[in-house]
């Protein structure tokens, strides 16, 4: 068996399918899950050579990497997991896998916590929180806003077409939130009753841009019409290396289903038909800087346009291919 058909465990053929179905979703979560599977096919592998372990280790890299495009959480977790490989057999390799998979989902863990006691203290007792989509970076915020005592509401948008505002709805209620949930085009009208607009992101440039769910950049055009703060929670697995050099992220074009999905309540069952018809779905925007308040990192909080000094200080010294290439 040549290398570049090296075997992939069926539990990161799994995790790979979840994260492009969007069962498994969300930039932080996408990372857990990559490591995880990662650890997986670690454990589950019998590979007989450290040369045939690597090649396995890199087909797997590459199977969850073809995923999504978007958000640079998925290949910063799977540098760190495979950047952590090391050893001369088999049993090292495997071990140091593992280990360092562990390793980076207790740091994206204390990570999410730090960022949430930074950002928790932009909110004051008594604010209403706007959130677009469902970030668990920008929920831990007002998680721990909740643990200091203070009362916190939110006007959660929906977020057309796959509706992830539910889910921080949910959340929202469950931790005792007052929630107002607005369809998408009444968010205008609601930053008047808003005292910070609450995003998360799933790739930050080195210009100071946010890439976030679809509609993020209409609402902080509106937000800053109306005088309402943005903050943006992102931990550092958000920023993007790529984009110190030039690159600009690319954006994920999801199926025109989404977009057509029949609804019950709606005048339409999802037939507009006809050839001729373009149903365009991107799954993210891209806000700039100067649209952006703050950037809270569990390293702190940042205006946008300082955020490459962070970027420069965390992947100053990163060289090379990368760790899944052959
Ligand atoms: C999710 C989304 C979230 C970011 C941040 O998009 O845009 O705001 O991923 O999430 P999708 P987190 O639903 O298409 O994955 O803070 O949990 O990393």
């Amino acid at each position: 068996m040549s290398h570049s058909d090296a075997e992939v465990h069926p539990t990161v053929e799994e995790v790979a399918a979840d994260i492009a179905s969007m069962e498994i979703r969300g930039a932080a979560t996408i990372a857990d899950a990559a490591a995880e599977a990662l650890a997986d096919q670690a454990e589950h592998s019998d590979a007989e050579t450290p040369e045939a372990f690597r090649a396995e280790m890199r087909a797997a890299g590459r199977h969850l990497r073809g995923t999504r495009p978007t958000a640079v959480s998925l290949p910063n977790a799977l540098r760190y997991v495979l950047r952590g490989m090391q050893g001369s057999t088999v049993e090292q390799l495997r071990g140091t896998v593992v280990e360092s998979a562990r390793e980076f989902q207790r740091e994206l863990d204390q990570a999410q916590d730090n960022l949430g006691e930074i950002g928790a203290n932009r909110l004051r007792d008594g604010d209403t929180v706007m959130t677009h989509c469902h970030s668990t970076d920008a929920l831990s915020c007002v998680e721990k806003a909740l643990e200091q005592g203070k009362e916190i509401s939110a006007i959660v948008k929906e977020t057309r077409p796959r509706k992830q505002g539910h889910i921080t709805a949910r959340q929202l209620r469950e931790w005792g939130v007052p929630v107002t949930l607005v369809v998408d085009n009444a968010a205008r009208r609601y930053l008047d009753e808003t005292d910070h607009v609450l995003v998360g992101a799933d790739s930050i440039a080195a210009d100071g841009s946010v890439i976030n769910k679809i509609g993020t950049s209409g609402l902080a055009v509106n937000a800053r019409e109306r005088g309402v703060p943005i903050m943006v929670a992102a931990q550092t697995l958000k920023l993007h290396p790529d984009t110190m050099t030039g690159h600009t992220v690319e954006i994920e074009m999801r199926d025109e289903r989404e977009v057509l999905a029949a609804d019950e309540e709606a005048e339409i069952d999802g037939d507009i038909g006809g050839d001729g018809l373009t149903v365009e779905n991107p799954a993210f925007d891209v806000t700039p800087p100067r649209y952006v308040d703050a950037i809270v990192t569990e390293r702190g909080q940042f205006p946008p346009e300082s955020i490459v000094t962070l970027m420069r200080e965390l992947f100053g010294d990163q060289q090379g291919g990368e760790p899944w290439e052959e």
